[in-house]
């Protein structure tokens, strides 16, 4: 088990667009396990491959208070989608930042889990709005970017600005 160094916006590797995982070997496992111990240790509730550095299509999830309903998400697809719903959201990669993104309220998924096994998945509410967020990073799409662009250069600063303090700190 490993904690993993997580990318922080704006880093231009947020913008990667992740390959499919084509392997499910050990290796895959290792990281699904060292990306659930560094969400929970963070502490989130989701985390996308992309954030890791790593870019393949790998999202885990737990909504669970006890930390023990991890949801492996690979391969993820959307296979259908209804309605509208606005949510308060953060990403471990923006720290500090929350703000709301308007998102489609029920979606069907498919996806792999951590052995090869396909599944299928209905969502709603904040299991829905978390797993819209991860495929996004997937796709190198960071929330911000459904912000204005005032908003978001706001965001960018800020987030520089503190990058900026630690590396002095570190000094
Ligand atoms: C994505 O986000 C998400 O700013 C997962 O200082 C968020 O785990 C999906 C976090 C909301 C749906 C709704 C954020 C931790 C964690 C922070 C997270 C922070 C510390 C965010
Ligand atoms: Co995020």
């Amino acid at each position: 088990m490993a904690l993993l160094p997580i990318l922080q916006y704006p880093d231009p590797r947020l913008h990667t667009v992740a390959k499919p995982v084509t392997v499910f070997d050990d290796a895959l496992r290792q990281l699904v396990a060292d990306m659930a111990e560094t969400m929970y240790e963070a502490p989130g509730i989701g985390l996308a491959a992309t954030q890791v550095d790593q870019h393949i299509q790998l999202i885990v999830i737990d909504l669970s208070k006890e930390k023990n309903d991890l949801l492996v998400l690979i391969n993820p697809k959307i296979t259908a989608q209804s309605g509208e719903q606005d949510y308060e959201e953060g990403c471990l990669s923006v720290p500090g930042v929350y703000e709301s993104v308007t998102r489609a309220e029920w979606i069907k998924v498919e996806a792999h889990d951590a052995t090869g096994t396909l599944f299928k998945l209905e969502a709603d509410g904040l299991l829905s709005v978390c797993i819209q967020h991860e495929m996004d990073h997937l796709k190198g799409k960071v929330f911000v970017e459904y912000l204005s662009s005032l908003k978001r250069n706001r965001i960018r600063s800020k987030m520089v600005k503190h990058a900026r303090e630690i590396e002095r700190n570190n000094y």
